[in-house]
Order: structure tokens, then C-alpha cells, then sequence
């Protein structure tokens, strides 16, 4: 039986009608399969577009994920053994969450810093997982990006001479570039089949997160050409003590308003910690939404969670983080930065309290004082 505060959740929900009626279905806006045909004339044009050139660059969001650098990996790879064209992957942060280290570390996947790259050196710049003006890369906006793959909606004016391929439709960017494989026949080693099988299941969270029927086929035919022992030390990676304190500040700080937690890490030693400790809050039962901060080198991150598609968190994050800072994000995963922050614990709280406020008007909330997720009476 659906508990009444769920019932009346829903209920608040469909009188919001932009957010709880998505224009379209995106499962049944496009087919259900893989779009070879498209991936071979795309990526075609894509290997022309390097062939012979000097300097390739490949951009991935700042604090890359799996998806972004697996994205990276595959799309030099294609560059290399089509065109016989190297290219160098940078991004601009750093790779923070140990699961992401050990990946980046087993199966040496060379990523150059941002700071360390001069953008006039590069004939052809490519971007995968973003789009440029989008705030998660340190690749300045006004500077010339060539060639763009990506699944996050479309955000960015396409140029007559940009080769731009979005698919709002896939789970994860990995999903794309491993179609672009396929489509040219191209043989995949066990280190790149490994990263792109750990990033679609990262990113889909084993495809039960906005996933789409060519991610399920990408991950299947993955994990077959996948390196298990490297996929266990990824997953199970060893994490300092520092981690387990941030889990401590996560809970202490967590508050439930209505069906929405939000917690303040404050200051943390990388961004990733804000996602994966909304991703671990958002089991709590009754809760539906998960909003997280902390604060990272003079900037706050924000990290938005739902347990469902169709409120459209990157939707959402936009308008709660609105001239404050720059966010964006998918149905379910969002996330924003606000730049500069201070490392002022009162301000950090300041802000905290006007994102609880925005986002509870946003999702047609009353304003609410807020619970502790720790309060004593934990029976309910
Ligand atoms: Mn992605």
C-alpha cells in the first residue's frame, strides 16, 4: 500500500505540471536499438576531421568521471587506429573518487591536467560527457571546440564547421563511442573495453539509472571483453580515513524536509565525495530527492539526486542555482558550482539555506523546518 505522504507527494507533484509531464517520453522519442548507421557517418566525418592534423585534443568535464574518461579513451583510441591520428585527453580538477584513481591507474589512462595545456596547440579540440558554456569544464567558453559527443541535453549553438553528436537518449556517453567501435569494425583491448563496460555501469548504476536499450547492449557485450579482477579492485578500491570522516559530516549534517534530504559537507578534499554521498543518502526510505554540497578550491559544488526521471533534476538544479552559479544535468543526476566561495562555514550555511528554500519552492514544497536524519527517534 503507497503511504499517504507518498500519495500526497504525488499529488503536489501533477499540479506541477512542467515538471511532472515531461513534453515526450525520451524511451519512446527515438528507437530502441543501437543507430550504427548514424554512428559510422558521424564518427566518419569525425576521423576525417583529424586525419593529418598536428595536435588532437580531447576534453572531459572537469573532475572526470568513469563515463567522461572511458569517453576519452575510446574516442582517441578511434582516432588512432582510423586515422592513425594520437590525441592527448585532458581535463581541467581532478580525478578524486578512489573507484576513479584505481581506473584511471589499472588501466592507464593518461590524463593531462588543464593548466598544463595550451589550447593554441591544438589543431582539432574535441569535448566528450559536455558541452562548452555549460560551467564543468575549465576549458575557457570562448574557445573553439571542434568536435562535441555527448548525452546531456543540448545546451550548446552548434557552428557551421562543429561536428556535434548529442544524444539526449543514452545513458552514457561510453554508450556512443562504443556504437562508433562497432560501426567501423574496430577491435577493442581489454583495458578500453574494461573502462567503457565500468563506465556504463557507474553511470547507469548497473542499468538502473536512466538507462536506454543501447546502453544494455553495450554493457552485454562489455562485459564479455572485460578484465573482472581490474573491475573488482575499481569497485573495492582502498580509501583513506579522510573518507570515512566526510561519511561522518554527510550524516551529521543531513536534514530531511518533507520527502528532500540535504546535507553540507562543507570543505572537502574533492568533488566527487559530494555526489557519491548524495547517491548513498538517497537509499533513505521516504526520501525522493537528495541536494549536497561542499566546498572544493573556492567553489561550491551542489549535487542533486531523484529517485525518479521525470522531474528533470538538471531542469531543477538550473533553476534553483539561478545567478548564483552554473549547473546542469540529466533526469535523475545533476550538478552545479558556484564560484568564488569562501571557506566561511557561516556563509557556506547561508547558502544552504537559501538553496533549501528555492529548491523546496521549486518542487512546490511549504517551507519546512528541517528534520535530522540522526534526530534521536530514529523509529520512523
Ligand atoms: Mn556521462
Amino acid at each position: 500500500m503507497m503511504p499517504i505522504r507518498l500519495l500526497r507527494w504525488l499529488w503536489r507533484r501533477s499540479l506541477h505540471k512542467d515538471i511532472f509531464n515531461p513534453p515526450v517520453d525520451r524511451r519512446e522519442m527515438r528507437g530502441t536499438e543501437m543507430d550504427l548507421q548514424r554512428s559510422l557517418e558521424i564518427s566518419e566525418r569525425m576521423i576525417e576531421k583529424v586525419r593529418g592534423k598536428r595536435n588532437v585534443l580531447i576534453v572531459a568535464h572537469d573532475n572526470p568521471d568513469p563515463d567522461a574518461l572511458a569517453a576519452a579513451y575510446a574516442l582517441s583510441h578511434l582516432f588512432l587506429v582510423k586515422a592513425g591520428q594520437n590525441a592527448v585527453i585532458a581535463s581541467g580538477g581532478i580525478v578524486g573518487r578512489r573507484e576513479n584513481r584505481t581506473m584511471v591507474e589499472k588501466l592507464e589512462i593518461n590524463v593531462v591536467p588543464m593548466n598544463k595545456i595550451d589550447r593554441c596547440q591544438y589543431d582539432v579540440v574535441c569535448m566528450v560527457d559536455s558541452q562548452p558554456g555549460t560551467g564543468n569544464s575549465t576549458l575557457p567558453d570562448d574557445c573553439r571546440v571542434d568536435i562535441i559527443v555527448d548525452h546531456h541535453p543540448q545546451r550548446v549553438e552548434v557552428a557551421d564547421n562543429m561536428l556535434v553528436d548529442i544524444r539526449n537518449d543514452y545513458g552514457a556517453c561510453a554508450t556512443i563511442l562504443y556504437e562508433y567501435l562497432l560501426a567501423h569494425d574496430v577491435y577493442l583491448g581489454t583495458r578500453l573495453a574494461t573502462a567503457m563496460f565500468y563506465a556504463i555501469r557507474s553511470e547507469t548504476q548497473d542499468l538502473g539509472r536512466e538507462w536506454f536499450p543501447p546502453d544494455r547492449k553495450a554493457y552485454q557485450e562489455l562485459l564479455s571483453l572485460s578484465n573482472n579482477r581490474i573491475l573488482f579492485d575499481i569497485a573495492h578500491a582502498k580509501v583513506p580515513r579522510n573518507y570515512f570522516l566526510n561519511f561522518n559530516r554527510a550524516l551529521e549534517s543531513a536534514r530531511i524536509f518533507h520527502d528532500v534530504l540535504v546535507f553540507n559537507l562543507f570543505e572537502v578534499d574533492h568533488p566527487d565525495m559530494v555526489a557519491e554521498m548524495a547517491d548513498f543518502l538517497l537509499r533513505m526510505e521516504g526520501v525522493g530527492v537528495v541536494l549536497g554540497m561542499g566546498c572544493c578550491d573556492q567553489e561550491e559544488v551542489l549535487s542533486l539526486r531523484l529517485d525518479r526521471e521525470e522531474l528533470f533534476a538538471g531542469k531543477i538544479i538550473r533553476t534553483v542555482v539561478e545567478g548564483l552559479g552554473s549547473a546542469g544535468g540529466h533526469g535523475m543526476i545533476a550538478g552545479g558550482q558556484i564560484r568564488p566561495m569562501t571557506g566561511n562555514r557561516a556563509v557556506q550555511k547561508e547558502l544552504e539555506n537559501t538553496l533549501i528554500k528555492r529548491l523546496l519552492k521549486e518542487l512546490d514544497y511549504e517551507p519546512v523546518k528541517g528534520r535530522r536524519l540522526l534526530a534521536g527517534d530514529c523509529n520512523n
